[in-house]
């Protein structure tokens, strides 16, 4: 591998890498244009083994996107339907929100993911409603609910500061923030994609304020349209920043474009290759960052599985009733068993670790005995 990683000019990327020294920019760049993806692979499995061994993350949790109506006009969305009416367009009643987790009354889930559309006429309550309503029905269940687009979106609806819509949807039942929203920090791509939603900044302090009231969360990256590998790694080393300041964010969550139904259709979606190497890079890039997700939904089950040699260690969840990406053109299942999971963890030659959202170890059994 020492010649390979000469050969492919990564050699002082590995130095660094062993010194303990961060990767800048300039390293993340080279990683991204070095020709043999797998010497870049490489550096990243030697970095998720030291971390992690063979253990590979899930969670039993379910999906809901309470709304699709969205005032906002990210051009990659294929999910968003901007006015209650339109076609296509839902909201569900508080009943038939809550009968989602009802309805898996026996199913020993750990985590329900809320991610709506910016509804411009719902009231404060209706949020605050869902939660509590949640909890009622499940106490122990993590409510992970609402990007940071949405904390935005209700504090200037509201007219409310972010850390009071944090706060009041923590006393509420909230538990922590997905990542998304965050698609590419960077002003030049958000102009083009999604102009009229929350800018990176704003994005960024709303986690600031979350870590700082206690609450964890999660970064994502959209990639693999018009964003340039250094805009990329720039991504990166934003997350990077104010992890250190926080150490808030449990897992940075790379998700892959997909070009259907949406304006960005004549994109191609990103090659697996590129997924391969948009994963190994966020690995080594990312080093105070604990865990780097493939979300399979979005990757595919098949690269998914790959992944977890080049720098993924968690696979998200069995993720029932995903909308945004299955109207988007995502093949994948649109859940998984947790037995499907692990089976599918243990066929890539990794071991399943089941984990509730804070990544405390529900089930193990694979753990060598104590
Ligand atoms: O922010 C929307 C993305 C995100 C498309 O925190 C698209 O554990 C690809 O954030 N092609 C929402 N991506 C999903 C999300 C997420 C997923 C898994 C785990 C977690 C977590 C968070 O979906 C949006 C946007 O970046 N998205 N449309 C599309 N056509």
């Amino acid at each position: 591998m020492h010649t390979r990683l000469a050969a492919s000019g990564l050699r002082d990327v590995a130095d660094k890498l062993d010194a303990g020294i961060r990767l800048e920019l300039d390293d993340g760049v080279r990683l991204f244009e070095a020709p043999d993806l797998h010497a870049v692979g490489w550096l990243a499995n030697r970095e998720r083994e030291r971390r992690h061994g063979g253990r590979t993350f899930f969670n039993h949790n379910i999906r809901l996107e309470a709304t699709n109506v969205c005032v906002a006009s990210c051009l990659f969305c294929a999910f968003a339907r901007l006015q209650p009416g339109d076609d296509g367009s839902y909201t569900m009643t508080l009943e038939q929100a809550w009968d989602k987790l009802r309805a898996r009354g026996r199913e020993a889930i750990t985590e329900v993911h809320v991610v709506n559309g910016l509804h411009p006429d719902l009231p404060w309550d209706y949020y605050l409603d869902l939660l509590r309503g949640f909890k009622r029905i499940r106490p122990d269940i993590h409510l992970k609910c609402f990007t940071a687009v949405e904390i935005a979106f209700f504090a200037e609806l509201y007219g409310k500061t972010d850390e009071q819509v944090l706060r009041e949807l923590m006393d509420a039942g909230l538990d922590s923030l997905p990542g998304g929203g965050a698609e590419v920090f960077a002003a030049r791509v958000r102009r083009k994609i999604c102009h009229d939603k929350c800018d990176g900044p704003r994005w960024l302090d709303i986690h600031r304020t979350a870590h700082r009231l206690g609450l964890r969360s999660n970064v994502t990256m959209l990639y693999g349209h018009i964003e340039t590998p250094a805009e990329r790694v720039d991504h990166m080393l934003q997350a990077r920043a104010l992890q250190d300041d926080t150490g808030g964010f449990q897992a940075f969550i790379p998700l892959a474009f997909h070009p259907d139904n949406n304006r960005m259709q004549k994109l191609p979606a990103p090659t697996a290759a590129d997924t391969l190497r948009v994963h190994a890079v966020a690995r080594l890039v990312l080093d105070n960052i604990p865990h780097i997700k493939a979300f399979w939904i979005a990757t595919g089950v098949d690269i998914a599985q790959t992944l977890l040699w080049y720098g993924a260690d968690d696979l998200d969840g069995t993720v029932q009733e995903e909308r945004i990406y299955h109207m988007a053109g995502a093949p994948t299942p649109e859940a998984m068993t947790t037995d499907e999971i692990s089976g599918l963890i243990r066929a890539a030659g990794r071991l399943p670790v089941e984990r509730d959202t804070l990544y405390n170890v529900v089930s193990e059994p694979d753990a060598a005995p104590s």
